[in-house]
């Protein structure tokens, strides 16, 4: 027998009586969403600032994302990879083409393509680059977050992710985020490395920019070395950064950034998760050219679901909405109203230290310290003016709506952060 849920109250219960207790989120049941709106069960509508963790950056129950899902969904839906399917293919050219690699690797979720990538990179070490059995090390940047499995938490810094999941993987080497020099050094020092993976902006550390040369002094330090350059876009990519990846940088060459190498940095490896599907269903990616992913033989890797013909075809319209749309561009020139509006907040409050971000992934600084409950308190108020946002280390709070967000949406909802703000008492 199921329980038809009439009150938001009773949601929290269920969920709190027979789930996991493994989230603390913030208490508003969802249950129904349109582009940049999110409805409550009793039918109040907020303005979604976290758009799922930059997942539906193409605003929720996009109509023609979910109109392929339908459409496939009524055809065939998974036949495993021991057969050929009639999208995978066609999928597999698509997304290369559209990336701008000669090869793909389908997964699920975030982590799997993480830990595909690594596999990959290890692999490639062993046989292209005859590094000693089980000697090879990939570095990773302090604050990094890469997902939950038990190899990639091994290199997390946070004690609530690490502690206590032990044994840990070996073969990780943490360097410090946006610091050059740092990984000039442990690539000097250090034998057997064969990859640095790298989010080109640290998404959970609290929206970190780098540089603006990070990224291209990265990509080079590993080339000389030797070493690849794998890059997590799992959350920044996908036009969330105002250009189809965070790679891109600053142009304004209508995203065609692999045409201005002076622009666009290349990974050696890309890892896509998140907004590759419109948060409509888990579709991953690692992309690649032919001599390294060519180290992946048949029985090597895989999953049930990775490349199965729903997540192909969603992938598809989500990546084809990305251009049609104009996203890039309008979270570029978004982003910069939003921060705009922000600085000229922080000219009239003492309550918020500073903004950051790039594109519409951005990030506010409370100025309270990370213990207190303050940014908590305020996304609770934020909710209750009808925008929702989540507090990240205690004194963060991220703002990334869907990117299908118009101009005078977005000053509506500077505005009830303004008037939020501006009225909350500590
Ligand atoms: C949760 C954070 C965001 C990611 C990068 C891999 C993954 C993620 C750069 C793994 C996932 C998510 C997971 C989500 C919360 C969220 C998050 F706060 F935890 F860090 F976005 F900021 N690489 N990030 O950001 O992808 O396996 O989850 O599909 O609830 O844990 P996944």
């Amino acid at each position: 027998m199921t329980t038809e849920i009439r009150t938001s109250q009773e949601a929290m219960e269920l969920e709190d009586r027979y789930g996991a207790h493994n989230y603390h989120p913030l208490p508003v049941v969802l249950s129904r969403g349109e582009g940049v709106y999110v409805w409550d069960v009793e039918g109040k509508r907020y303005f979604d600032f976290l758009s799922a963790y930059s997942a539906v950056n193409q605003g929720h129950c996009h109509p023609r994302i979910i109109g392929a899902l339908k459409e496939q969904a009524e055809t065939l839906t998974l036949t495993s990879r021991a057969f050929y399917n009639d999208v995978l293919g066609v999928y597999e050219k698509y997304v290369t083409e559209y990336f701008g690699f000669e090869k793909v690797l389908p997964m699920n979720t975030g982590a799997e393509a993480v830990e595909t990538a690594i596999k990959i990179c290890r692999k490639w070490g062993y046989e292209k680059r005859s590094v000693p059995e089980a000697q090879a090390k990939i570095v990773v940047a302090e604050g990094n977050f890469h997902g939950r499995t038990t190899t990639i938490i091994s290199f997390s810094n946070d004690e609530d992710a690490r502690k206590n999941f032990g044994p840990y993987t070996p073969g990780f080497i943490k360097v410090p985020y946006n610091n050059i020099e740092a990984l000039k050094k442990v690539l000097q020092e250090e034998d057997n490395v064969v990859g640095f993976l790298v989010e080109p902006i640290q998404g959970e550390a609290g929206v970190f920019t780098p540089a603006d040369t990070y990224i291209r002094e990265v990509a080079a330090l590993c080339h000389e070395n030797g070493v690849l350059f794998i890059a997590d876009e799992i959350q920044t990519g996908i036009a969330r950064t105002g250009s189809l990846l965070a790679v891109c940088g600053n142009c304004s060459c209508e995203n065609k950034c692999e045409r201005q190498p002076e622009h666009y940095t290349k990974p050696d490896i890309l890892i896509l998760g998140k907004a590759l599907s419109g948060g409509v269903y888990p579709v991953s990616a690692v992309l690649t050219d032919n001599l390294i992913m060519d180290v992946i033989k048949p029985g090597q890797h895989g999953s049930t679901f990775g490349g199965n013909p729903l997540a192909c075809k969603v992938a598809m319209a989500a990546l084809e909405v990305v251009y049609d749309e104009g996203l890039m561009q309008n979270a570029r020139r978004l982003g910069n109203i939003f921060r705009e509006r922000m600085e000229q907040l922080i000219g009239k409050t003492n309550l918020v230290k500073l903004v950051r971000g790039k594109g519409m992934l951005n990030a506010v600084v409370i100025n309270d310290s990370p213990q207190s409950s303050t940014a908590w308190d305020i996304c609770v108020a934020l909710k209750e003016a009808g925008l929702l946002a989540k507090p990240t280390h205690g004194n963060i709070i991220r703002f990334a709506p869907p990117l299908v967000m118009t101009e005078e949406q977005l000053h509506e909802c500077c505005d009830i952060i303004e008037k939020t703000i501006l009225n909350f008492k500590r």
